[in-house]
């Protein structure tokens, strides 16, 4: 008989969350298994010691977005449409996520929402400073492609909202004034109001 599948990583990170709420919102089996970066049950499933990495009785993957594409597929797509241009779309969010999004939120995050409640010293304003430059241009590009929109691609969540999604998780403790981007702040109500999201806030 199989095992439910293990998605591997510290749950307050938002890009274990991403896998974690996808799991929980398509109803999957699945164990969410505690790992840090870098120790030893992370690099058993990831060389890389990034977290998160899943293993499905035996195959593993890591990846956060390409975990919950596979999540999506074990449970018949519906978070990730067979239409080709819903799909990609999706995977035009995807990838602007890994390329944009995240370089763009990740600095800002570490040093205003991580270091502190790792007690790893003061923030560094000087870094914040110049990645809020980067972070305003892609906010602002998300603040756009949301003007009139309930969900980033179709009449629903999918995948591309999960991900995006999921960078605000610290979006206060980062001192992201999200009333600046009207829709995101209305998009981002939607988003942390799925059960996948309720299920997975720090600290849940
Ligand atoms: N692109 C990867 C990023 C994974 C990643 O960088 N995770 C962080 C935690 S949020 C990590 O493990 N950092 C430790 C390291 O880079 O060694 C994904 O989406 O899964």
């Amino acid at each position: 008989m199989a095992n439910p599948i293990k998605i591997i990583g510290a749950p307050l990170s938002q890009n274990v969350r991403k896998p974690l709420a996808v799991a929980h919102h398509l109803g999957l089996e699945f164990e969410s298994v505690m790992a840090a970066p870098g120790d030893d049950t992370i690099k058993a499933a990831n060389a890389s010691g990034r977290i998160p990495a899943m293993d499905d009785n035996g195959f593993r993957l890591c990846e956060s977005n390409a975990i919950m594409i596979y999540l999506a597929g074990k449970a018949g797509n519906a978070l990730y449409p067979d239409e080709p241009q819903a799909r990609a779309l999706v995977n035009q969010w995807l990838f602007w996520d890994v390329a944009h999004w995240t370089p763009a939120y990740q600095p800002i995050q570490f040093e205003r929402a991580i270091k502190p409640m790792l007690n790893m010293g003061e923030p560094d304003e000087a870094a914040v400073e110049a990645a809020m430059i980067r972070f305003q241009r892609e906010a602002g590009l998300l603040n756009a492609a949301l003007d009139g929109k309930v969900w980033l691609v179709g009449d629903g969540p999918t995948l591309a909202d999960f991900a995006v999604g999921a960078g605000l998780t610290y979006a206060a403790g980062m001192g992201i004034r999200l009333g600046d981007y009207p829709n995101i702040n209305a998009w981002n109500e939607r988003v942390m109001a799925l059960d996948g999201f309720k299920k997975t806030a720090p600290g849940s």
